[in-house]
C-alpha cells in the first residue's frame, strides 16, 4: 500500500505533469440508487449511453478487473481576469481546444509514472477524461478533491466550479485520502449533495430553465448544456426562450457559486486557450460556410457540435435577441435587416435540421412581417419538423389577440 511520505511524492509528480488536484480513493460502495433512480426518471434525456453502461458505472472492477484504488485528477480551466471569463455566451470550458484530447497527453503520463513506480503493466490501469463509464463527480466527492453542490457540480475550496475531472482506475493499492466532510467516509454511499451549501440556493434559483429539480440533481432534457451541445436534432419549442444568448454550453449555476470567490486560474499545462472564439458576432456565426467552422473550431469541442448544430444554436440566439442583446442591438434597424437576410438564407438551409430554428427566430423577431419573407421558403418546404413550426405560428395568428400578440411578440 502507497502511503505516508511516498503517497505525497507520488501526488507531487501527477502534479508536475500538469494537474491541479490529484487525490485517491478505494472502491467503497457507491451511491448507485441515485444513477438508477436519475435514469429511471428520463432526466437523462436520449444520453442512452449512460443507461447501457450503468453497470460498469456502479462498479469499477467491470470496468478493470481487479481494481482497487481510483486516482481522481483535476484540471482548473477558470480563464483568470480574461475577458473569457464575463462572457456567457460560450461554455468556458469551449474556449480550449478539445480537453479530451489535451488532458489525455497528461493521462498517458501518468500511465508511464505507474508503470514506473509501482512496476505495472498497461494493463493494470484504465483512465478517462470525461468519455468512460465511471461516474467522475462521485469519485472525486468520494477522494476529497471537493463536494457536489446543490448545482450537481465538483465543488473545490481551492478551484471553486472550475475543475474538469479525470480518472484513473488501478490495480496498484494506494491509502484513500479522506473525503471533505468526516460523515462522507463513514458513510461514502450517503454523500450528501450540496454539503457544504448550507442555505444557499443560488444556481438553484437563477437556472433559466428550472433544471435543477431536487438539490444536485438536473434534468437535462431541461438543461441548456444538454440541449446546445447533446441534442442533435430539433430543440423543443418550450426550451428556446430559456436558451436565452447561450450558444454553446451553459455556466450559469457555475458562474452564480460563492465558493468560485476562492478561485484562481489552473496551471493551463493541459489546456491551450483558444479564447478568441469569443471574439465571433452573431452575423459571423449566421452566415458561416463550412471552410471557416472547420478552421475556426478546429481542435475544439464545439466542431463535434458540426456546422448545423451551430446554426441551429445561432438561430436561438437571434431569436432571443430582443430579450438577450448580448450579441447585437435589437434597435439598429440596419442591423436587424442583416440578421433577418442571414435568417431567411437559413429558412432553406439544405440540412433540414436548422430549418424550423429559422422559422421561430424570424417570427420571433418581425412577427407578421416574417410572413413575407419566409413566402417562397414556406412553398418548396418538405420537412415535417419545419413544417408543423409555419402551422404553429399560423394557429398562434388565429387565436385570441392577447395571445397572439404574447406568441409574436
Ligand atoms: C452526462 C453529463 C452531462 C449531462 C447531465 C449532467 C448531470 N448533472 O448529470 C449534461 C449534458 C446536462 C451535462 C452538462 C454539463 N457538464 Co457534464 N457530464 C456528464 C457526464 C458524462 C456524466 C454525468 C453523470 O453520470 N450524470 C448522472 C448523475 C446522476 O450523476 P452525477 O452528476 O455524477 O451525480 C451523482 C453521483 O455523483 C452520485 N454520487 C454521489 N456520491 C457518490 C459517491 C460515489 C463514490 C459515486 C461513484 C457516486 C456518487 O450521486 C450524484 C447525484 O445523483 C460527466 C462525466 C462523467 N463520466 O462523470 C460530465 C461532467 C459531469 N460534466 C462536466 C461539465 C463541465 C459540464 C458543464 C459545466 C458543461 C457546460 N459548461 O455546459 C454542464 C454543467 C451542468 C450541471 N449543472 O451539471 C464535468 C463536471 C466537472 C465538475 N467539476 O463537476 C464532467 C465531470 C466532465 C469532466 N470530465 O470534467 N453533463
Ligand atoms: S447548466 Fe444552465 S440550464 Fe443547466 S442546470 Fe445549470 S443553469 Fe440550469
Ligand atoms: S450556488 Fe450555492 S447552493 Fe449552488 S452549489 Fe454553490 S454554494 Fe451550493
Amino acid at each position: 500500500m502507497l502511503d505516508g511520505k511516498e503517497k505525497e511524492t507520488f501526488r507531487s509528480e501527477l502534479m508536475e505533469l500538469g494537474f491541479d488536484a490529484a487525490r485517491f480513493t478505494d472502491l467503497s460502495p457507491v451511491a448507485s440508487k441515485r444513477l438508477e433512480d436519475w435514469i429511471e426518471q428520463g432526466y437523462h434525456a436520449d444520453m442512452d449511453w449512460l443507461r447501457k453502461s450503468i453497470e460498469k458505472r456502479l462498479d469499477p472492477s467491470l470496468v478493470l478487473d481487479g481494481a482497487c484504488s481510483v486516482i481522481m485528477l483535476g484540471v482548473n480551466y477558470f480563464p483568470g481576469e480574461s475577458g473569457a471569463a464575463k462572457q456567457e455566451r460560450w461554455g468556458k470550458y469551449s474556449l480550449y481546444e478539445d480537453y479530451h484530447d489535451t488532458v489525455l497527453k497528461g493521462l498517458k503520463s501518468v500511465g508511464r509514472l505507474l508503470e514506473e513506480r509501482f512496476s505495472l503493466e498497461p494493463t493494470d490501469y484504465r483512465y478517462y477524461v470525461d468519455t468512460g463509464p465511471v461516474m467522475e463527480r462521485g469519485w472525486a466527492a468520494a477522494s476529497g478533491m471537493g463536494w457536489q453542490g446543490k448545482n450537481g457540480m465538483l465543488i473545490s475550496k481551492t478551484h471553486g466550479n472550475w475543475l474538469l475531472l479525470a480518472t484513473v482506475l488501478t490495480r496498484a493499492p494506494i491509502e484513500p485520502d479522506p473525503p471533505v466532510m468526516k460523515r462522507l467516509q463513514s458513510e461514502p454511499s450517503r454523500a450528501e449533495l450540496g454539503a457544504l451549501c448550507g442555505k444557499c440556493r443560488a444556481c438553484i434559483d437563477i437556472c433559466p430553465t428550472s433544471a435543477i429539480v431536487e438539490p444536485g440533481i438536473i434534468n437535462a432534457n431541461r438543461c441548456i448544456s444538454y440541449q446546445t451541445i447533446e441534442n442533435k436534432g430539433v430543440i423543443p419549442r418550450e426550451m428556446r426562450e430559456g436558451i436565452g444568448s447561450r450558444i454553446f454550453g451553459c455556466d450559469i449555476c457555475l458562474d452564480v457559486c460563492p465558493w468560485n470567490r476562492f478561485a484562481t486560474s489552473g496551471k493551463q499545462l493541459l489546456l491551450s486557450s483558444r479564447y478568441g472564439i469569443c471574439e465571433l458576432s452573431l452575423l459571423d456565426i449566421l452566415t458561416m460556410e463550412i471552410e471557416t467552422f472547420r478552421e475556426v473550431f478546429r481542435r475544439t469541442p464545439i466542431k463535434r457540435l458540426k456546422l448545423r448544430g451551430l446554426l441551429r444554436n445561432a438561430c436561438i440566439v437571434a431569436g432571443n435577441l430582443r430579450f438577450y442583446e448580448e450579441w447585437g442591438d435589437f434597435g439598429d434597424s440596419e442591423w436587424m435587416e442583416r440578421v433577418k437576410t442571414a435568417l431567411v438564407a437559413l429558412a432553406r438551409y439544405p440540412e433540414a435540421m436548422v430549418r424550423p430554428h429559422a422559422v421561430w427566430a424570424l417570427y420571433r423577431l418581425f412577427g407578421s412581417a416574417a410572413e413575407m419573407a419566409l413566402k417562397t421558403c414556406r412553398s418548396v418546404e418538405e420537412d415535417e419538423s419545419t413544417l408543423d413550426e409555419y402551422r404553429w405560428w399560423n394557429r398562434a395568428k388565429g387565436t385570441s389577440s392577447a395571445e397572439t400578440s404574447r406568441m409574436l411578440r
